[in-house]
This record gives structure tokens, sequence and C-alpha cells, in this order.
């Protein structure tokens, strides 16, 4: 179901005659209400008039993850604290989190992100929406609560954590919908496969809304199989609001991005110019709609592409492709740079493996060092060394084609890799500390 057409699949032209609109009223009340925004824009000699469309976007600063925690925690504010009527913080691996501050109207805009998504593969009155992310600062449990509540599904706020009680529930109650990272809906997949009360056929379940960190198609390939379900991929931030940003419709072929509310560029991080049309880059985006928190040119350090053919579906809403990983996670190891992502593209294409892996990264008498950890299934483990080398080499050959370094392999027994419950930690490198 589209739930919101006019917006979802307004013709191009329309699209940017409403962006323009809400661009410059944007601008104007960043100017007005936000002295961080003035002193920027004086600086480079802006005012609120030169901004005329969205094409004048490129003329407007940059906002940093920096900037945000300069100005913590309301310096970007822009209406009195007695319009606020929520915060959102996410926790970020050093110093003062990031925070977000939301008033009425950006929750309702923000639940209804979430909501187009759900809708889009088919969530509705009846369904209950079993939400796994975790509730609290981090956005996942209330942005996912408040989408199934504003369908008029059944919120079933579980939260994450205690995932013996998460697949008891999930049955008893009959959830037929997951939110959670997809790390954690992997961990409760191999907790159900290990159940004695609670059997995959006895679930439920058809949909799960995963983000919140970066997967990949071998992950959803497996989720949809355990798991029994179609895994659609949600993303969002809290400078932003949480999930719903932006998500996939049915035909599961790219994010839409819900351009009405949120303006998205991708520039070349280093030159900060606008990349080429498809090219990849990092994601930046400009509030449209927000109240408490505008924010213009938000470098996400995101990296993704965005990608303008018409989707099957009937949206326009242009399309992002699976983000790479965050500017912030790429290794540079040997000189090449390196995701996790893409190990884990490379793992997940191994059925003898599971979808689980730790990466450590090291220095060594000047050398970098790459060790990844990964587990084989249980049908196919032995602690047999020569046993493992039949699975260890092709995946050695494939991750050296996709990267071009050599890992050092370890076999873990099943479930040795510490599974996680919300945001899944992959790398310690340990070259930060040195
Ligand atoms: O993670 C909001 C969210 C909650 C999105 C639940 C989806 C589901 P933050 O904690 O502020 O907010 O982290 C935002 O997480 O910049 C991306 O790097 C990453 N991220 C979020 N969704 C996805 C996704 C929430 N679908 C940061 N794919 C973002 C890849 C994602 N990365």
């Amino acid at each position: 179901m589209i739930l919101n057409r006019a917006m979802e699949c307004m013709d191009r032209e329309s699209m940017r005659k409403l962006q323009s609109e809400r661009l410059i009223e944007t601008v104007k009340r960043c100017y007005e209400k936000v002295p961080f925004y003035r002193r920027k824009m004086d600086k480079m000699g802006i005012k609120p008039e030169d901004i005329r469309s969205i094409d004048d976007i490129h003329r407007l600063p940059f906002t940093t993850k920096h900037d945000l925690r300069d100005e913590y925690p309301f310096g970007l504010q822009a209406v009195p604290q007695s319009e606020v009527v929520r915060i959102h913080a996410s926790s970020g691996t050093t110093g003062k989190p990031v925070v977000g501050t939301y008033t009425k109207n950006d929750l309702a805009m923000w639940a209804e992100g979430a909501a187009r998504v759900m809708a889009a593969s088919g969530v509705t009155k009846g369904d209950i929406v079993q939400v796994s992310y975790g509730y609290g600062l981090f956005t996942g449990g209330l942005g996912a609560h408040d989408a199934a509540g504003l369908l008029g599904a059944v919120q079933l706020p579980t939260s994450a954590g205690n995932s013996e009680k998460q697949i008891m529930l999930m049955k008893d109650f009959g959830s037929t919908v997951l939110c959670c990272t997809p790390s954690y809906a992997l961990h409760l997949a191999e907790v159900i496969e290990k159940s004695e009360t609670v059997k995959k056929e006895d679930l439920k379940l058809k949909v799960g809304f995963f983000g919140a960190e970066p997967w990949t198609e071998g992950m959803r390939k497996e989720l949809q199989e355990r798991l029994g379900i179609k895994a659609i991929d949600i993303y969002g931030l809290t400078e932003m609001c949480g999930p719903g940003v932006g998500g996939e419709c049915e035909y599961q072929n790219g994010t839409h991005l819900w351009e009405d509310l949120f303006y998205p560029e991708i520039i070349n991080p280093d030159t900060l110019e606008p990349c080429e049309p498809g090219e990849f880059g990092e994601l930046v985006f400009t509030s449209l709609c927000k109240e408490a928190m505008p924010i213009l040119r938000y470098r996400t350090r995101d990296l993704t592409r965005l990608i303008y053919d018409k989707c099957e579906c009937g949206r326009t809403a242009v399309r992002m492709d699976r983000i790479l990983g965050r500017s912030d996670d790429m290794m540079i190891i040997r000189g090449v740079n390196v995701f996790p992502s893409q190990i884990e593209t490379c793992l997940t294409e191994f059925p003898a493996f599971t979808a689980q892996y730790f990466i450590t990264v090291d220095r060594k008498n000047n050398e970098d060092t790459f060790d990844l950890d990964v587990e084989l299934r249980s049908e196919y483990f032995s602690p047999n060394p020569s046993k493992q080398m039949p699975y260890i080499k092709p995946l050695y050959d494939r991750i050296v084609s996709m990267v071009g370094i050599k890992p050092n392999i370890h076999i873990k027994e099943p479930g040795a890799i510490q599974r996680s419950i919300g945001k899944a930690k992959h790398v310690n490198d340990k070259r930060k500390f040195q």
C-alpha cells in the first residue's frame, strides 16, 4: 500500500517545486532562530533571500557531527524548549552524544516516514509489530513503535535483549512483523533454531524492518530463509529523525528516501563537490520540514549513491543504494580501503559459514595485520585444522579478489563470536590506541 500517494509518487517537477518552497522556509528559520547558522551564513556572505530554489542548496554551509557536538545539547534548536516534546540521542564512540529534539509536528512527520515504509510492505491494522529495537535514547524503539501506532497495528514493545522471551512472545502473541537490527534478527533466528519449544513453523512472522547498521544482500537472503519472512531495509539517523528517513518498498531494490521531508545530496567527501548522478559518495541531508532542529546539509558520513530510475512500485521518490559503510567505519589496511560490509558480502556467499564475523586490525613490525574470525556451521565444523582448510581457501580467495588484501582467517566454533542485541560491533582496530 502507498500511504501518502501524493508525496511518494509526486512527479519530479512538482517535487522540486515543493522542495524549493520548503528549503526557502527552512533556511529562513535557520537564519533567524539559530545563531550557529546565522554566523555560518554571514561568514559565507549568504542571506536567506539568496536561496530562491532547491538549485541554490549548494551555496549553503554544511553541518557536521562536530558542529552538533560543539552545540551540545540544544544549540541548534530553532524553537523554545516549551515546544519540544521528545529528546533522543545517539551514543557515538567518543565524547558527548549527538542530540535530536522534536516538536509534536516533528514526531508526527517521523512516524509518517517510518509508517510509509511499513505500509509499503503491507503492514496494517491487525498486524502485531514486535519492536525489538532498543527503547530509550536510541530512536529505533520509539520510532518503529509510533509508526506501528499510526497504522493502527498492535504495538508490541519488547525492546532488545532477553531473546528466549522474545521468541516465546513472538509465538504466543502471533507477531507478524519484526523490527530490530539485522544482526539481532540473525541472532533471534539462531535462538529459534536451537529452541525446544518454539519452531519456525509456529511463527506468524511475515516481514521484518531491519536497519540502524549496514547489512548486505547475503544477510538479507540469510534472514529471509531462516525466519521465513521478507526482510526490508529501513534507514534513518537521529539528526533527521530516527528510522523512516527512507526504506525499501516491496520490490526490495533500493531505499526510497522521503524527499518531501529530507533533501538528499551525494558529495565527494574530499572535495565537498556534488558527485555525478549515480556516483558513490557521502550522503548529505537537509531537513525540509523539521521544526525543533532544522539541519542544513548534514554530512552523514554514510557512503552510498542515488538511483533516479523509475521504480516498479510507482513511487517517484529517489532510491538510495545499500550503504557501503560510514566513512569512519572504513579501515585502511596496508593502504587499501576496506569496509566491514565487503567482508560480510564475501562471507555470506559461502553456505558453510554463519554470517557472524569479527575483524581485528593491528600493526606489528610496521605492518598492518588483518585477522578475521568466522564460524563454520555445526554440520561443517571440526576442530581439526586440516578439515577446516577446504573451507578457508575459497573464502580467502574471494576476500583477496574483492578487497585486495590477504586476511588471516580463524575458524571459530559455532556460537563463539559474540552476538549483539543492537548495532553489531564487527571491528577492533587496535592501531587506534597505539
Ligand atoms: O540508527 C536510526 C535507525 C533506527 C535506523 C532503526 C533504522 C532502524 P542513529 O543511531 O543516529 O540512528 O544512527 C544513524 O546508522 O548514519 C547509518 O550509518 C546507520 N544506519 C541506519 N540505518 C541504516 C541502514 C539510527 N538501513 C546511522 N543501513 C546512520 C545502513 C544504517 N546503515
